[in-house]
């Protein structure tokens, strides 16, 4: 993409465990272009990252926004915006999940395998949808993130501190790996 192309830009993605991924997000009161940029902005941070799914928390945008596209071909994106559970099943379903805000770490997650979902498409007209399988588990998983929780406060406390302290000693030598940088610029 050359650069002066400023249609889509890639944000930058929180990660675990920033308290800011423990936001809850907001309804959009209304679908307009700063919603529709934000979808097109999201999905190209996913889409590069790569990923099946990302929400608008996770950019630390506090509003119910989410992309999924789980297909093969990286061309089936999927917009939610305010999306409501309307039924799950009762059956539940193990999958294993990872995150895009807890970068290395996947983990059995248990959830209902069916569910039904409603919300708002990118016209702002409501839409209903049947999910099951690894769709089910991506539009639970990204709706958990606008609620302000993240997959691993699904595992056992004892995963989530190995988990977090895992995390934080990857901040701190990312930061290390980063600190020569700028000495070397201002000399
Ligand atoms: C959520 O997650 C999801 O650890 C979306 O190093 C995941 O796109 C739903 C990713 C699994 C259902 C099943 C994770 C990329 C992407 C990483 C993602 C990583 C690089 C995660
Ligand atoms: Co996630």
């Amino acid at each position: 993409m050359p650069h002066y192309n400023q249609a889509m830009a890639k944000l930058a993605i929180l990660r675990y465990p920033d308290p800011r991924l423990h936001r809850r997000a907001k309804p959009v009161a209304q679908v307009d272009e700063r919603i529709r940029q934000l979808v097109a902005d999201m999905a190209q941070t996913m889409y590069e990252a790569p990923g099946i799914g990302l929400a608008a928390t996770q950019v630390d945008v506090h509003e119910q926004v989410i992309v999924v596209d789980i297909s093969d071909s990286r061309d089936q994106l999927m917009v939610f915006i305010n999306p409501v559970l309307m039924s799950q099943s009762e059956t539940l379903s193990d999958y294993e999940e990872g995150c895009l805000s807890v970068p290395g770490i996947y983990d059995d997650v248990r959830r209902p395998a069916v569910i039904e979902v409603s919300a708002l498409n990118l016209a702002g007209e409501s839409f209903s949808l049947r999910a099951e399988g690894l769709l089910a588990v991506c539009i639970q998983h990204e709706m958990d993130h606008l609620q302000g929780k993240v997959f691993v406060q699904h595992l056992s406390r004892l995963k989530q501190s190995r988990i977090r302290a895992r995390m934080l000693k990857q901040e701190k030598e990312r930061d290390q790996d980063h600190s020569g940088e700028q000495t070397s610029l201002a000399l």
